[in-house]
């Protein structure tokens, strides 16, 4: 069964005017679709066909031959949590024991907010902006390219993709406030949570 491209939880203008329609037909039917396009085409007949995901990412890491492959499935599986975690009307503060998770980890939630966002600002060229599951603890890193944090045996249960086509349409070079944007009305916590559950199974 090859890999598919997941439908948007949420109509193509729903993140307007955070993330336009025209970002978000372009990044998730074009960009998105052309990793799992490139991916399936790259596995079909190897043996990593018929591989899970996290599989094929893990195997794939810092091996020279199979560069396009886990940059390939690095993407799928980052676009995949990414869409999943924004909602319209998102943003706000998270609960539960994420936010007592939070708390712990960075002091408050407005320090773990400026950290998240030092870390996707400041991402030289492409890649993401994470917050990860590290054993017990939470914690925040910036990965380059399609790296996923799970090759640092991290699980990611929020992830901002700060590649130029995830924004530029947008906001232009003006990659802090489409961060800010992403924080302050996007992200769906109740997800996230979601994910940290899952995560601490
Ligand atoms: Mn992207």
């Amino acid at each position: 069964m090859p890999f598919e491209l997941p439908d948007l939880p949420y109509a193509y203008d729903a993140l307007e005017p955070y993330i336009s329609s025209q970002t978000m037909h372009l990044h998730h039917d074009k960009h998105h679709q052309a990793y799992v396009t490139n991916l399936n085409n790259l596995i079909e007949g190897t043996d990593l066909e018929g591989k899970s995901l996290e599989d094929i990412v893990v195997t794939c890491w810092q091996d020279p031959a199979k560069e396009g492959i886990f940059n390939n499935a690095g993407q799928h599986w980052n676009h995949t949590l990414f869409w999943r975690i924004m909602k319209k009307g998102g943003g706000g503060a998270p609960g539960g024991e994420l936010r007592r998770r939070i708390d712990d980890a960075f002091g408050s939630f407005e320090s773990f907010k400026e950290k998240f966002k030092e870390a996707a600002v400041t991402v030289f060229g492409s890649g993401w902006g994470w917050l990860a599951v590290d054993g017990d603890e939470l914690k925040v890193l910036k990965t380059p390219n399609g790296v996923n944090p799970i090759v640092h045996g991290m699980v990611p249960i929020l992830g901002i993709d700060v590649w130029e086509h995830a924004y530029y349409l947008d906001y232009q070079n003006r990659r802090p406030e489409y961060v800010a944007a992403f924080l302050n009305h996007l992200v769906d916590w109740e997800v996230v949570e979601e994910e940290l559950e899952k995560a601490l199974a």
